[in-house]
């Protein structure tokens, strides 16, 4: 993409409105901007972002199993009468008329719905165990938008359902799903903690939320310090084996959320230099709740003795848009932010810093056709401005490699590349420039 044919609308100056880091840079960089309190338009960097977001935890779903479907983000209230809910959610729901003055609302979250849409065809234990998925759009009228798309009002998430014939397979069903979500937000760049924590409106009696550590985060977490450094499951994850062993060994250690944290038992379990007391931000809460919204809604299957039980279920939220500024708390420095390889809107700024210069402009130009050749998503900083301009807002929207271009380098036959998050500079002959940053990027040079 080149730049003097981009929408990038970077800040100079920074927004009064921004308490913290990541709000700031997401102005800042042209990420988004905000419509009204806690609804944001996506810009055309932060809206990159966010689909690597998404392609990553898509993939993770699929990955244990389950399946993508897309609901409306607008619900008829008569579900949610059934559950219960359309009182009990209260005003944090988002309540509609239509033309008909029937009540319809903006959905905060799914359960009664993809209960209706799995039961309406599912019969019996032979349609079990299924997990369905979707990515999409919520609305909770929060009390206290903030922190950006952190505490939003209007906000992208994933939310998944199981489906399963009793607890115990259920049971299983979440453990499937607490096991990818530590190999999801890993692939982030993010060591997410799973704590146990309350269930809140979503009810239930089972619950993890996953949180990163950081300074601003509105969470307070109580852990054990090996957390921090626990091996992952790998990419050889079997997801039909029982995953037990696994979630033992991520729940043993004593990892509680502020709702369930109890001062004595974290002194008697967790010796004083192991404590871990900080800040989190939660990027994601599965749910075991078994026949809360099956029994209210009738959603029942059939056993192999022909019995009619209630579904199993329970629900996986990972909050994809909060992610965006939950990473970049996670990765900053004072010039703005550091994108993980796995999700930079772009892998290579490169940086002509000799706009008035043909030779410059002609490497550039070759170097931008060899980076689309080799699929390398590169954006070209084609424009004439100054080079301080230019590098400072290169820094500032954080892409992982710079290749930079100018007529005192290129004169002896390099270019430079600059690591983002190391500041690194090394001087590459400009014929070996894209080998070598197929070779950084992890990918076998041709
Ligand atoms: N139905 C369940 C799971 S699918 C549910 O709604 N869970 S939740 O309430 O915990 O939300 C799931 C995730 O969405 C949270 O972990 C958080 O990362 C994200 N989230 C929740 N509220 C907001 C908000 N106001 N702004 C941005 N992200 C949010």
């Amino acid at each position: 993409m080149r730049l003097t044919r981009y929408f990038l609308p970077v800040l100079k100056e920074n927004p009064a409105e921004a308490h913290i880091v990541s709000h700031r840079l997401m102005l800042r960089a042209g990420l988004v901007q905000q419509q009204t309190a806690g609804i944001y338009a996506w810009l055309p960097l932060g809206f990159r972002v966010l689909k690597k977001i998404e392609a990553i935890v898509r993939d993770e779903q699929e990955r244990a199993g389950s399946i993508e479907i897309l609901m409306p983000t607008i619900q008829s209230a008569d579900l949610w009468e059934r559950s219960g809910r359309y009182q009990e959610y209260g005003k944090e729901m988002l309540r509609i008329q239509d033309r008909h003055e029937r009540d319809l609302l903006y959905g905060p979250t799914n359960e009664e719905m993809v209960t209706s849409i799995f039961s309406s065809a599912a019969r019996s234990y032979r349609d079990l165990p299924r997990n369905l998925f979707h990515i999409q759009w919520k609305f909770r009228d929060e009390v206290r938008p903030r922190f950006g798309v952190m505490r939003g009002r209007e906000f992208l998430m994933k939310d998944g359902y199981s489906f399963d014939i009793d607890a115990e397979s259920g049971r299983r069903s979440y453990r499937r799903m607490f096991v990818s979500y530590l190999r999801t937000f890993e692939r982030m760049g993010l060591r997410a903690i799973p704590m146990a924590a309350q269930t809140g409106p979503i009810g239930g009696d089972l619950s993890h939320e996953f949180s990163i550590l950081a300074e601003t985060g509105e969470s307070q977490i109580f852990c054990h310090r090996d957390l921090m450094e626990m091996s992952m499951p790998g990419d050889d994850i079997d997801y039909d084996s029982d995953l037990k062993p696994i979630v033992e060994r991520w729940t043993k250690p004593y990892a509680r959320a502020d709702d369930e944290h109890d001062p004595a038992v974290f002194e008697s379990e967790v010796a004083p230099n192991d404590r871990l007391e900080a800040r989190g931000i939660e990027v994601g809460h599965v749910f075991f709740f078994g026949s809360k919204y099956s029994e209210p809604l009738e959603a029942t299957v059939s056993t192999p003795e022909g019995r009619s039980v209630p579904l199993q279920s329970g629900s996986y939220g990972i909050g994809v848009s909060r992610l965006v500024g939950a990473i970049i708390e996670a990765y900053h420095d004072d010039a703005g932010i550091i994108w993980p390889e796995s999700i930079a809107p772009f892998q290579v700024g490169l940086v002509n810093l000799g706009p008035d210069k043909p030779e410059c402009v002609e490497c550039c130009e070759s170097l931008y056709a060899q980076l689309n050749n080799a699929g390398i998503e590169t954006l070209f900083d084609d424009t004439s401005e100054n080079p301080g301009v230019k590098l400072s807002r290169m820094e500032l929207i954080g892409l992982p490699w710079q290749l930079r271009i100018g007529p005192r380098s290129l004169k002896k036959g390099v270019g430079e590349i600059q690591a983002r998050r190391t500041g690194e500079n090394t001087e590459v002959p400009v014929d070996n420039l894209v080998e070598r940053i197929n070779t950084l990027l992890g990918r076998v040079s041709a």
